[in-house]
């Protein structure tokens, strides 16, 4: 065991942008998993989550000026690097001392970028799965020359970009501790459900897919690695009894992957009998797969269900291997509802080929496959992502801040990016204002407020209403009802 007295200190970069943050304040899991390591390190571990806070770059450096921290650590995706290295900058200010870290998937694949000028702010880019490499990292620290053999390292020595030994996935991922206590819980809420408490749990990690838009897959080497159902569970149990957790999100790309152990899963819940609500995503073959077991899914507290649909043509679905088919996309969202779950989806829309009239054909069956919520978003090339190099031409906008599948990046190469914008918020306001007076008739009440408070949530989130005020349209006078109390 190495230093006793030294403090990490992990920020989240207070990066805004809508869409599902509209629906809660959501825990920063990831964090937390890191934070357990630094502990078994023996240092001491804080986690300041300057994002769910809403705090700004000026109340973040007055945080940090109360602070004491000798390594300062940040995560970022793509849209929020610029806001994670500012804040690499200015723990760098307020502590010139300290040393910077940053990881998660957009560090892991953008050393050369971030690397590229010297005198950055940015020490060192732990990269890929963070545990293991952390806390060999924390270990080695106080030997400069142990420290930087560290695994998974990446940094810049003398103009060069130097990139250690790459450690294999951890096989056993229920070895690995969470520290839950790191946070604040009374911050954390799922606003659809009024007075709840949200919390975060993975149950497995990674994809076996290869959708070539998608980051997961290639950060997680294409492989899944499931946690086992008992720990899953007693891990569900602990959070609702410590913390009052009663809604959880499962942060997996893909829970479902293995059936069995799903299934495992969903009875030892059953068995619990948690009052609980739980959101989750997965593929549409294997909703339609489970059929048979959709009701234990509902009775084991899963309401929500997340389901990428993508595109509504097979064409675009097979371009972008996303290895499903329309007929099951639509079949998966008609079984979430009769199984009384709410389904979410998404259509991504933007490609190069995209014309006014695809982007009518997706809306017009996006439609027919009537999920509860639709969401149309921009195609994202994440810069890393296979899907990059096939659009490379046709991307405009090179600001990774608007890499958040709201703002149009690509251009097509029949309309204009501006077009695109259009559209998309032309398919919100198609699709939701007929729904809400569909939405008072629904005879459960469970559902009937879910989807109304939802709806709201979504209508005043500010990336639509200034999505609407592009268009010269004010959404309030659109749709007065939304906006009641
Ligand atoms: C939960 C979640 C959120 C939460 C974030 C809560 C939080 N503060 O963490 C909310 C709902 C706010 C959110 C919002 C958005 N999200 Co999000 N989100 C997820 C989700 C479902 C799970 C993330 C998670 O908790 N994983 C579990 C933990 C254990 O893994 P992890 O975070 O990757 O961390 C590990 C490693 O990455 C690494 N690591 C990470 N950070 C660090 C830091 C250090 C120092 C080290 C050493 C290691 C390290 O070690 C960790 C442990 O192994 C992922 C999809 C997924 N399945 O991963 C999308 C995902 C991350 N989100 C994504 C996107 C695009 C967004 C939005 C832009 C969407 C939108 N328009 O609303 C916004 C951005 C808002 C914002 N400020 O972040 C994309 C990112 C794509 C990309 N390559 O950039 C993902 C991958 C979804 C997708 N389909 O593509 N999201
Ligand atoms: S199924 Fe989901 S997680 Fe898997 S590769 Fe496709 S988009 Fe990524």
């Amino acid at each position: 065991m190495a230093t006793k007295d030294k403090t990490i200190l992990f920020v989240t970069p207070p990066y805004h942008c809508g869409v599902v943050e509209v629906a809660g304040s959501w825990p920063p899991l990831g964090l937390l998993y890191l934070g357990a390591q630094a502990r078994q390190a023996g240092w001491r571990a804080e986690v300041y989550d300057a994002m769910t806070l809403r705090h700004d770059f000026k109340e973040i450096t007055s945080r940090l000026q109360k602070t004491e921290f000798d390594v300062f650590a940040t995560t970022a995706i793509t849209p929020t690097f610029p806001d994670a290295a500012e804040l690499c900058r200015i723990a760098k200010t307020v502590n010139p001392r300290c040393t910077t870290i940053i990881g998660g998937v957009h560090p892991t694949f953008s050393a050369e970028e971030i690397f590229a000028e010297p005198g950055g702010s940015i020490d060192y880019i732990i990269a890929g799965e963070g545990e293991p490499a952390l806390y060999r990292f924390l270990i080695n620290f106080d030997d400069l020359e142990k420290r930087r053999q560290s695994p998974n390292l990446i940094y810049r020595d003398d103009g060069r970009l130097k990139t250690n030994l790459t450690l294999p996935l951890k096989k056993e991922l229920d070895e690995l501790p969470v520290a839950w206590d790191l946070l604040d819980w009374r911050n954390y809420s799922y606003y659809v459900i009024p007075g709840s408490r949200l919390g975060a749990v993975s149950t497995s990690r990674g994809c076996s897919h290869s959708c070539t838009f998608c980051s997961q897959q290639r950060f997680w080497n294409k492989m899944w690695r499931g946690r086992t159902p008992r720990a899953v569970v007693a891990e569900i149990r602990q959070v609702h009894d410590t913390y009052g957790v009663n809604v959880f999100l499962l942060t997996d790309e893909y829970p479902t992957y293995d059936r069995d152990r799903w299934e495992e899963i969903l009875d030892r819940l059953l068995t619990e009998k948690l009052d609980i609500y739980i959101l989750m995503e997965t593929r549409v073959e294997d909703i339609v797969r489970d059929e048979d077991i959709l009701a234990k899914y509902r009775r084991a507290g899963i309401v929500h269900v997340y389901v990428g649909a993508e595109a509504t043509d097979q064409g675009t679905l097979d371009r972008i291997n996303k290895e499903i088919t329309v007929a099951d996309s639509r079949r998966a969202i008609e079984l979430i509802a009769e199984y009384n779950m709410i389904s979410e989806t998404s259509f991504v829309l933007g490609f190069p080929e995209e014309t006014e009239d695809s982007i009518e054909a997706t809306f017009r069956l996006a439609c027919e496959f009537n999920p509860d919520f639709a969401h149309f978003l921009a195609i994202t090339p994440w810069p890393y992502a296979e899907f990059y190099q096939e659009v490379r031409e046709h991307i405009e906008v090179f600001d990774y801040r608007r890499y958040n599948l709201i703002d149009p990046i690509i251009k097509p190469k029949q309309m204009t990016r501006r077009q695109v914008d259009h559209a998309i918020i032309d398919c919100y306001r198609r699709f939701y204002m007929p729904r809400m007076s569909e939405y008072r008739k629904v005879e459960d009440t469970f559902r009937r407020d879910y989807l109304l408070r939802s709806m709201k949530l979504i209508m005043k989130s500010s990336f639509l209403i200034s999505k609407f005020a592009r268009l010269g349209l004010n959404p309030k006078k659109l749709m007065p009802d939304m906006f009641k109390a």
